[in-house]
């Protein structure tokens, strides 16, 4: 046992004042006829939980994620599968996230690296038996290597694009290995620094061709999941293509790939767009393209990619709603996220996915009060009543005219003012459903 003195995390309900205990997380509660547990999938991310250990660009490590054994061998890679599982299994998490160099320490071959991968996922399939754990999504990291400062499939050069094209073979192949639900595109450096030196079009198109190629291949070896796109505006680069989940959709439809693809909205890029949480999960609902959600949340007062455990129950509660509105998620939620840098013990380990957990459960049941008080979902119906009947029905239907429309105006004079948009009292009515 890895974490020896720390318990099977239990439900213990909102007054118990054990920290290491869900207050809110009752995967066997109902809500809106399903189990908690089925409206959210949680995932462990590999990279964060078991390996970012507080190393800034200002200071080194202050956790220690050695696990017992020493560091870039396959011995510590194996120790962090044993961390991983016992850690999904005190807190109930059933899936978990990769990055083809999280598994394994990267070596300068890539056929020892893909040796090494095999080597641990034969380890981990050995783990996964006997339990309900299983892979959620997993993913090829073409953005922290030197050969990929310019991108992978925007890059530059064609012999780096070909590293790619490996590195995301090995990457499918072993998430079909592990049954995995998902493969995530997140285009780190996919963009650029200057247009100066850069063809826009070239590098856009040639990450089309990138995707195509990952998905006629996947396709060919049984992968019947869903890609994933992970749209985020900025960081490392100045520009990502993959901006937000509006410019992503229509890449992907322009390029034909919208079929193969959906979304994997993470709330920190979201609001890195200038957008809410919210804002591009509608997005990606109302086109029929939301899949997964990276949870996680940003600081508003800070211009990066914080990757905080999720703690807002405003944005997590629009966020439960609109996934409530999608009919769930096929994907799930990954908590993309870090405990801060001082909070560098084992116990914050198990404390930030408890928070994790129980904001989205809280978010979940305050999600399902709204929809079930029903006062907002009617506001904004009846808002749209001038289309129910008469002109407004017309025009719905496609079967007006400009000519039509124009005429009907002059002869009506000047409209009368649209119905009061009421904002304050739909937050009083936010307010009274979280806090009453
Ligand atoms: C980076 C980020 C990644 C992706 C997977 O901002 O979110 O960890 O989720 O590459
Ligand atoms: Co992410």
């Amino acid at each position: 046992m890895i974490f020896e003195n720390i318990p099977v995390i239990k439900y213990e309900g909102a007054e118990s004042k054990n920290p290491l205990a869900f207050k809110f997380y009752d995967p066997e509660k109902i809500v809106m006829g399903k189990p908690m547990k089925e409206y959210l999938p949680f995932a462990m991310a590999w990279w964060h939980n078991l390996g970012a250990a507080g190393t800034d660009m200002f200071g080194r490590d202050t956790a220690d994620k050695s696990f017992g054994a020493e560091k870039g061998t396959m011995e510590h890679a194996k120790a962090k599968v044993d961390a991983g599982f016992e850690f999904m299994q005190k807190l109930g998490i059933k899936y978990f996230c990769f990055h083809d160099v999280d598994l394994v320490p990267e070596a300068d071959d890539i056929n020892e690296t893909n040796r090494r991968i095999d080597e641990l996922s034969d380890y981990i399939l050995e783990k996964m038996q006997g339990t309900d754990i299983k892979c959620l999504w997993g993913t090829a990291n073409m953005f922290s290597n030197p050969r990929y400062m310019n991108g992978a499939g925007s890059s530059n050069s064609a012999d780096v694009f070909c590293f790619a094209a490996a590195q995301i073979k090995k990457a499918l192949d072993t998430t079909v290995k592990l049954g995995g639900k998902g493969y995530v595109f997140w285009g780190g450096r996919e963009g650029y620094e200057t247009l100066l030196n850069t063809d826009m079009k070239f590098e856009q198109d040639n990450i089309a061709r990138l995707m195509r190629y990952a998905v006629d291949y996947g396709r060919s070896i049984g992968f019947t999941g869903d890609f994933y796109i992970e749209p985020k505006p900025k960081e490392p680069m100045k520009h990502q293509y993959d901006f937000d989940a509006a410019t992503a959709i229509a890449f992907l439809r322009q390029h034909g790939l919208d079929k193969d693809f959906k979304m994997n909205i993470e709330a920190n890029h979201a609001t890195l767009a200038g957008h809410t949480f919210q804002h591009d999960l509608r997005v990606s609902r109302i086109n029929g393209m939301l899949g997964s959600v990276d949870a996680n949340q940003g600081d508003y007062l800070l211009g990066w990619d914080t990757d905080e455990f999720p703690y807002d129950v405003y944005e997590v509660t629009m966020c439960m709603y609109e996934v409530i509105k999608a009919g769930g998620l096929t994907g799930g939620f990954n908590f993309d996220a870090k405990s801060r840098r001082p909070s560098y013990t084992v116990e914050d380990m198990f404390e930030s996915y408890i928070l994790g957990m129980d904001t989205f459960a809280l978010g979940l049941i305050k999600a399902a009060k709204l929809i079930e008080d029903g006062r907002i979902d009617k506001f904004v119906e009846d808002r749209y009543a001038s289309y129910k009947s008469g002109i407004g029905a017309k025009i719905v239907a496609g079967e007006a005219s400009l000519a039509e429309l124009a005429a009907y105006a002059c002869e009506m004079g000047a409209p009368e003012l649209p119905s009061s948009g009421k904002q304050e009292r739909l937050e009083g009515v936010v307010n009274q459903i979280l806090f009453a």
